[in-house]
C-alpha cells in the first residue's frame, strides 16, 4: 500500500567530534516517522560526495545550516506526495536535484540524511525492521572488525596508520565476537598502562596510539590477544586501514620524515603482512595510485580492501575488481550520497566476487543505520570503530538486538 510522504524536516545536530551535522525527519500520510543523520569522514577521498558546509566564522566554517536549508527549500517540496517505499525513485529524484555528480550544490551530507530518513520511514511504514526491508533473507550477521588502536588523521597523526582493528575469527555469534574483542581491548589497555602510557582514546574510541611505530602497535595487539587468552591468527586476526592517501607525496609515501617509493612502501606492508596475522589491509596505496594497488594485491598475504580508492562508486568497484583483483570493497552511504547508490556499489562488489565491508565514518552519531544496512545487504564485515564511545556502541548494540530479535545466530565467515 502506497504511503506518501507528507512532511520533510531538517535540523542541525551534533556528531562525535563536536561538529554539526544534518538530521532529517520524514513523516507519511499513514503516520510513519523516521530519521537519518549524516556521518562525516576525516580522511575523505577526493572523489566522494562533497559535504555542504556553511563556511564563514561560525564553528570554523563547519556549520550545516545551508544543508538544512537545502532540505527545507529544495528537497522537501520535491518529495512531498511520493510513496515512501520508492527508495530508488526518491534517490533518483535527489540525483536529479543536483547537476554535479559529486553533489556540491545540494551536499552529500544533505542527500545522505534524506536518503537514510526515507529508508527508516519506509521500514516503519511497512512495520518491519529496516534490515529486513533491505534483505528479508538475511541469515547471518556481518563479522565485525573493531578498532583497538586509532591513528592517522584520527589521532593527530601520532602514527601514520589510521586504524588497527581486531577481527574475531573463531567467534560464531555477534555477542561472542564483541566479547572477544572487548577482552582484547581491555588487555591492550592494561599493557599500555604497564608501560606507563596515558590512556586516552582516538576519534573512533580506540586507544590513543602511544606506540613507537607500526611494528610496535602490531606487537602490542598480538600481545593483548594472547593476554586475553586468544590465539593470534586462529581465534583473532588483525585488520588494518592504512588510509595511505593521507601520507601520499609525489615521489611515494612519506612516514616519519622518510620517503618510500611506491614499491618500497608496498614491500614494507608485505613484510608486516608476512610477519603478523593480518587478515585484511585497507587502502594500502593512495586513492590515485593504481600501480600501488596492483602491487599490493600481488605482494600482500592479506586481503586488499578498497576505500578511498573506490569511494562506494559502482563503476570504480567493478573496474578495480577487473583491473586489480581487489578482495573487498568498503561501502559507506555518505561517500555515494544515497542508499541506492551505496547498494549498487555493494551489488557490483558481489557480482565481481569482491567481499563487502559496510563501514561507519570517524564522525558519527547515535544513528544506527549502518547496522541495518550491513545486515540487510548480507555484508561480510561491518566496521564502526571501537568497542567504546556511545556513537560506536549504538551500532554494536543494534547488531546484538537484530541478532536477538530475528534469531540470527550465525556470523558471516571470515574473509582472508
Ligand atoms: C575510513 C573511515 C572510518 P573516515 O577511512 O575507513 O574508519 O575513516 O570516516 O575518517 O574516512
Ligand atoms: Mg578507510
Amino acid at each position: 500500500m502506497s504511503d506518501p510522504i507528507v512532511y520533510v524536516h531538517a535540523r542541525e545536530v551534533w556528531d562525535s567530534r563536536g561538529l554539526p551535522t544534518v538530521e532529517v525527519e520524514i513523516m507519511t500520510a499513514g503516520g510513519a516517522i523516521g530519521r537519518g543523520i549524516a556521518p562525516a569522514g576525516a580522511s575523505t577521498g577526493r572523489r566522494e560526495a562533497i559535504e555542504l558546509r556553511d563556511g564563514g566564522r561560525r564553528l570554523g566554517g563547519r556549520g550545516t545550516r545551508k544543508a538544512v536549508a537545502q532540505v527545507m527549500e529544495v528537497v522537501a517540496p520535491a518529495l512531498r506526495g511520493i510513496a515512501v517505499d520508492d527508495q530508488a525513485g526518491i534517490d533518483a529524484t535527489l540525483d536529479g536535484l543536483d547537476d554535479d555528480p559529486q553533489r556540491s550544490h545540494l551536499g552529500g551530507n544533505t542527500t545522505t540524511a534524506v536518503s537514510l530518513a526515507v529508508a527508516h520511514t519506509a521500514a516503519v511504514s511497512a512495520e518491519v525492521p529496516l534490515w529486513a526491508r533491505l534483505g528479508a533473507d538475511a541469515t547471518f550477521i556481518p563479522r565485525p572488525q573493531i578498532q583497538i588502536l586509532g591513528g592517522g588523521a584520527h589521532a593527530a597523526n601520532r602514527v601514520a596508520v589510521q586504524d588497527f582493528m581486531a577481527y574475531p575469527l573463531s567467534a560464531t555469534t555477534i555477542t561472542d565476537a564483541l566479547s572477544h574483542v572487548a577482552e582484547t581491548y581491555l588487555a591492550v589497555g592494561d599493557l599500555l598502562r604497564r608501560r606507563g602510557e596515558p590512556r586516552g582514546v582516538a576519534d573512533e574510541g580506540g586507544h590513543w596510539p602511544e606506540v613507537a611505530d607500526t611494528r610496535d602497535a602490531l606487537q602490542l595487539i598480538v600481545e593483548g590477544m594472547e593476554l586475553a587468552g586468544f590465539r593470534p591468527g586462529t581465534d583473532m586476526g588483525i585488520a588494518l586501514d592504512i588510509a595511505a592517501t593521507q601520507f601520499k607525496v609525489e615521489e611515494g609515501y612519506c612516514i616519519g620524515g622518510r620517503v618510500y617509493s611506491t614499491e618500497e612502501w608496498i614491500d614494507e606492508l608485505a613484510a608486516f603482512s608476512a610477519e603478523f596475522p593480518i587478515a585484511t589491509i585497507e587502502d594500502p596505496a593512495g586513492e590515485d595510485d593504481s600501480l600501488g594497488m596492483t602491487l599490493a594485491v600481488e605482494r600482500l598475504k592479506s586481503v586488499v580492501v578498497g576505500d578511498d580508492f573506490l569511494v562506494t562508486d559502482e563503476r570504480r568497484v567493478t573496474e578495480a575488481a577487473r583491473q586489480h583483483q581487489i578482495g573487498a570493497a568498503l561501502i559507506k552511504v555518505n561517500q555515494a550520497g544515497t542508499v541506492s547508490r551505496a547498494a549498487a556499489a555493494a551489488a557490483a562488489a558481489r557480482a565481481a566476487d569482491v567481499a563487502v565491508i559496510v563501514s561507519a565514518r570517524s564522525g558519527e552519531t547515535e544513528d544506527v543505520s549502518v547496522a541495518h544496512l550491513a545486515t540487510g545487504w548480507n555484508a561480510d564485515v561491518v566496521k564502526v570503530g571501537s568497542i567504546t564511545r556511545g556513537e560506536r556502541t549504538a551500532k554494536w548494540n543494534e547488531l546484538i538486538r537484530i541478532a536477538d530479535t530475528a534469531g540470527i545466530t550465525r556470523l558471516a565467515p571470515p574473509i582472508g
